[in-house]
């Protein structure tokens, strides 16, 4: 069965892979499955026929048949469970894997998130400047402790999984805050995912789609 997934027609960033449908990309290209990629403008996200695939009116969406998916954490556990690659086979190691992908999800990328909307929504704020601090740090917080459990093993828990899929995702939208630098096992952590071949097919399969020039005419 196609899978179709969905993402922004015109990405905020410019095709630099930060928004979410990256980690749907991402993963299906890991697992080799084929996909087509449907484009919505951000009016027509808000409309009923997307609104009936996505609640909150954001992208991405998984569609497979009947089935309708909406949030990237199961989209990509999705992917993980139905193709080979991404989780190992072991209960366990499994098991360990998925916490990775949740830790990924409820406890490092909400203070990214704080921080990303604190420098884009709340900049012009009088208390901005007070605040921004206080953000960072607890961005430190989180990545001081995920540095220290990643040590100098070059993924989370063993082999690349879908956990170190949902983390270097998480992470990557750091990087332009230039606090992902200040820990050097973490940045080379998030090289080493973009390195893949599955992220780099990712990568330019999303640039390709922003940077393909308007049907003329
Ligand atoms: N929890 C959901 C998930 O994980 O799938 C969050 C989905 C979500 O926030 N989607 C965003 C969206 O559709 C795109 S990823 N927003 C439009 C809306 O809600 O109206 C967030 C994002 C957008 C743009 C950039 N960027 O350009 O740098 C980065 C991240």
């Amino acid at each position: 069965m196609t899978i179709t997934i969905t993402a922004f027609e015109r990405p905020p960033d410019g095709g630099k892979a930060l928004a979410r449908d990256s980690r749907a990309r991402w993963a299906l290209e890991e697992v080799e499955a084929p996909y087509k990629v449907r484009l919505v403008s951000f009016a027509a996200m808000k409309e009923p026929a997307h609104l009936a695939l996505h609640p909150f009116g954001a992208i991405p969406t998984f569609e497979e048949g009947n089935l309708v998916l909406f949030e990237t954490g199961s989209i990509v556990f999705h992917i993980a469970e139905h193709y080979a690659g991404l989780l190992p086979d072991e209960t366990e190691a499994r098991a360990r894997a998925i916490t990775w992908m949740f830790a990924a999800l409820n406890t490092v990328e909400p203070p990214i998130l704080e921080l990303a909307n604190a420098r884009l929504l709340e900049s012009d704020k009088l208390w901005s400047k007070e605040r921004l601090p206080l953000v960072e740090d607890r961005v430190r917080d989180r990545l001081k402790q995920l540095s220290a459990r990643l040590g100098s093993a070059d993924w989370l828990d063993g082999g690349f999984s879908a956990g170190d899929l949902m983390m270097a995702s998480v992470l990557l939208r750091l990087r332009s805050s230039g606090i992902l630098d200040e820990y050097p096992k973490l940045s080379a952590y998030v090289a080493r995912g973009e390195a893949r071949p599955a992220y780099r097919r990712a990568f330019a399969a999303q640039l390709a789609a922003n940077t393909r020039k308007p049907p003329t005419g």
